[in-house]
């Protein structure tokens, strides 16, 4: 007998939406959540999947996100847009947003999309990926809270703060990364620790600032950037970029405001995106050249970011998303409050 239940993406977005609902959010934020995070586990990228419903359902029973929060548009005639989350969660902002920040980037070349005050728990692969599908290049960044210490400190200060960047292909699924700018995203590091297994070296310290591999020590202590000083710079212009520049929390402040990582974090979250064709100004083909690269790349046998979640989706498309009998029973019991 098998543990597994394979279950639709459609039958699972709606079963999440329900539970959301029923939870209390709204049906544009409960569905536009449950997109997000059911996207995310059909293409088993499973620290942003199905496991966030209850972090989100938390967040809001402790009262830290408005629940039915309908997002504001601002917009000039600049480059610049604005989506004020109105301390709702970031999906529906961005789902509000990107359609403005994809026309004013056709319009100027480039363009950037600011949101406010969003609780945010999610990956950001699903935002660069939908601007790149409509042939743009985009980066998207954000703070957490602070849980993860600067490379040479032993305090956490800053968050795990993801980075994520989208570049249109011909005819194929965009090139796409996201990740972490700390060694991996916390989401792993609850894994680990539900799973009672000890993490793998080099990805945190306790709370005395001694190398811990046990993942409660970790989650207690503070979490390390990738790359050394690389990673924690990185890190830290996420921090000024996407806290300081747009007026919005950095990791530090957004930690003081909730008082606990059991929680989606709260603050803003900068999205970027560029025409290649504008910004090119006429110099050769940027895709055709993009393409020859990346052809290059593959060609040594290196697989390209994202081929793993494409290859998920796929399987998830033909045969549903599959779920372990622990995963469906917490669904289930969810649904059921
Ligand atoms: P990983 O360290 O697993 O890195 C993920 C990225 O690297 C993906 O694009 C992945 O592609 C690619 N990748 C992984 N292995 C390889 C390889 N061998 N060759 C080429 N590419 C590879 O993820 P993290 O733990 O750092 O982050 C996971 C998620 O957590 C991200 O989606 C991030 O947005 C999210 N996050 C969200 C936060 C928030 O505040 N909202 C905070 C921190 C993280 P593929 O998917 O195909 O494997
Ligand atoms: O997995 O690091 C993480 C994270 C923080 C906030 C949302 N996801």
């Amino acid at each position: 007998m098998t543990d597994a239940t394979a279950i639709s993406i459609s039958d699972l977005t709606e079963l999440a939406t329900e539970i959301l609902t029923r939870g209390g959010f709204s049906h544009p934020q409960g569905a536009a959540i449950a997109r997000t995070i059911i996207a995310a586990e059909r293409d088993n990228c499973k620290s942003h999947g199905v496991y966030r419903i209850e972090g989100c359902l938390r967040t809001l029973k402790l009262g830290k996100v408005v629940p039915d929060a309908e997002p504001v548009l601002l917009q000039d005639d600049s480059a610049v847009v604005r989506v004020d989350a109105k301390s709702g969660f970031a999906n529906l902002a961005f789902e509000l947003g990107a359609p403005v920040l994809a026309e004013k980037t056709r319009k100027f070349g480039v363009a950037a999309l600011v949101i406010n005050d969003c609780t945010h728990f999610a990956a950001l692969w699903p935002e660069v990926e939908a601007l790149a599908d409509q042939g743009l290049a985009a980066m998207a960044m954000c703070p957490s809270y602070a849980t993860v210490a600067p490379s040479g400190g032993d305090k956490p200060l800053l968050g795990t703060n993801p980075f994520a960047f989208g570049w249109p292909r011909a005819g194929d699924t965009p090139y796409v990364f996201d990740f972490a700018t700390s060694v991996v995203a916390r989401g792993e590091v609850e894994l680990y620790r539900r799973a009672g297994k000890q993490l793998p070296e080099g990805w945190a310290i306790d709370a005395d600032g001694n190398p811990t591999t046990d993942p409660e020590a970790a989650l207690s202590g503070a979490m390390l950037p990738f790359g050394g000083h690389k990673g924690s710079a990185i890190s830290t212009m996420i921090e000024l970029l996407a806290g300081a520049m747009i007026g919005d929390f950095t990791s530090d402040e957004a930690l003081d405001f909730l008082g606990t990582t059991a929680i989606a974090p709260r603050h803003g979250e900068l999205v970027l995106a560029f025409d290649p064709a504008r910004m090119s100004g006429g110099r050769g083909n940027p895709i055709a050249k993009g393409e020859a690269f990346l052809d290059a790349i593959a060609g040594q046998g290196a697989r390209l970011p994202s081929q793993r979640r494409f290859a998920a989706r796929k399987i998830a498309m033909a045969e549903g998303i599959s779920l372990s009998a622990a995963e469906m029973a917490q669904l289930h019991d969810l649904h059921a409050r």
